[in-house]
């Protein structure tokens, strides 16, 4: 592979480019996407982030996809906005485990002024327990994105979801061009974006490189790009929507990774339906963070000792916060480890 490749950061890809990226052989494109993660990358480091809903369900919008919307009915209970004070006890217990960003996530349209301040101070005291901060609420005015920069607000996640082309197919209440416009006024306010979308939802070839290509070819590329795989939730209109081949999910984390070089490619919500070998792979394929904690926002994650596990017969460490040291993630890996030989001595006891 030439330096040029590996060295530059492109913001003019075209769809002809990105589509060659994606049907190259297998193996090509894996051995591709490896040799740039490891200019960029510790290829044995993965983020770990946990998420939290700070406000469940009962969402104006209708994604086509989202438990959450109330335009379906998913048989989710609604609640609303949550205290701070028990959002930074969930935060305590994702810093307990080792996680190193909480991501908190609002079913909204948009924040209300009411709802402001208790987000702010959210962002505050999640700041103060040494974790980085994350918030998807939805749109933001330029205001409300300035608030939260000031308050400390390290990430925000918004999602383009797919292509401009097949997005109308998946929401109506809300456009493509508003969802560039709250990146433009993160990226305007310092704050770090987190943008991505989702696979199988029925979208084509084209409309996976067209999703790459708008986050690659945005001014600068999103720090963190979340690749989700549909969770299927009955009362969805997408709860019966094909399931995608599992290579073709980790074509999507490679080309991901070639054309953000320098960005921490997520492997998303869907893992629970997908093996360790199929992680691995992700891995492998560039993948460099996760969710970590046994839920996501409102369906199910892998168990975070099942995760430790795993990464330890890997050899994968999580990463680091910056500036700081690895001590909670190793108690976190060795408690892991200790489950894991006791319930293997528990089997042993049991079968004699
Ligand atoms: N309401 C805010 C918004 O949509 O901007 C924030 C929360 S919303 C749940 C965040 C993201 O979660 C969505 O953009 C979508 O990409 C992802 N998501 C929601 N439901 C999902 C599902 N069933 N499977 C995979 N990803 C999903
Ligand atoms: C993202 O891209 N995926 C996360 C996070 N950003 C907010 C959300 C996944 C949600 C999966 C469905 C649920 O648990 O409700
Ligand atoms: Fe609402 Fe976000 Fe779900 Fe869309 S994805 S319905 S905006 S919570």
């Amino acid at each position: 592979m030439s330096a040029s490749i590996t060295a530059t950061l492109r913001h003019d890809w075209t769809l002809a480019e990105v589509k060659a990226l994606f049907v190259q052989p297998f193996n090509d494109l894996l051995f591709q996407a490896q040799t740039v993660h490891r200019a960029h990358f510790d290829a044995n480091r993965v983020q770990v982030s946990t998420l939290l809903s700070i406000k469940t369900g009962a969402c104006p919008e209708d994604c086509k996809y989202c438990p959450q919307s109330g335009h379906y009915n998913t048989g989710l209970e609604k609640e609303k906005l949550m205290e701070v004070q028990k959002v930074l006890e969930e935060a305590a217990r994702a810093k307990a485990i080792g996680s190193t960003r909480f991501c908190m996530g609002a079913a909204w349209k948009h924040p209300s002024a009411k709802d402001m301040p208790y987000v702010l101070e959210m962002v505050k005291g999640v700041k103060a327990m040494g974790l980085e901060t994350c918030m998807t609420l939805g749109r933001l005015d330029q205001d409300q994105t300035q608030a939260l920069a000031t308050a400390g607000l390290d990430y925000y996640n918004h999602n383009l979801d797919t292509s401009p082309e097949f997005y109308g197919s998946i929401i109506t209440t809300r456009t493509y061009g508003e969802r560039l416009e709250t990146l433009a006024y993160v990226r305007e306010s310092g704050m770090k974006i987190c943008s991505g979308g989702i696979l199988g939802m029925g979208e084509t070839l084209d409309d996976r490189a067209g999703l790459l290509i708008q986050l690659a070819n945005l001014p600068e590329h999103p720090e963190s790009v979340p690749i989700n795989m549909l969770v299927k939730v009955a009362g969805t209109p997408l709860e019966n929507a094909d399931d995608i081949d599992p290579f073709d999910f980790i074509r999507m984390l490679a080309v991901a990774r070639i054309l953000m070089p320098q960005s921490h490619v997520r492997l998303s919500a869907g893992r629970e339906a997908m093996n360790e070998q199929m992680q691995a792979l992700a891995f492998f394929a560039g993948a460099n963070s996760i969710f970590y904690g046994d839920k996501l926002l409102t369906t199910a994650n892998p168990q975070a000792d099942k995760d430790m596990q795993l990464f330890s017969r890997l050899g994968i460490l999580p990463e680091a916060r910056e500036g700081h040291a690895d001590e909670v993630h190793q108690a976190a890996i060795e408690q892991a480890l200790v489950e894991q030989k006791s319930s293997e001595l528990f089997y042993d006891a049991a079968s004699v």
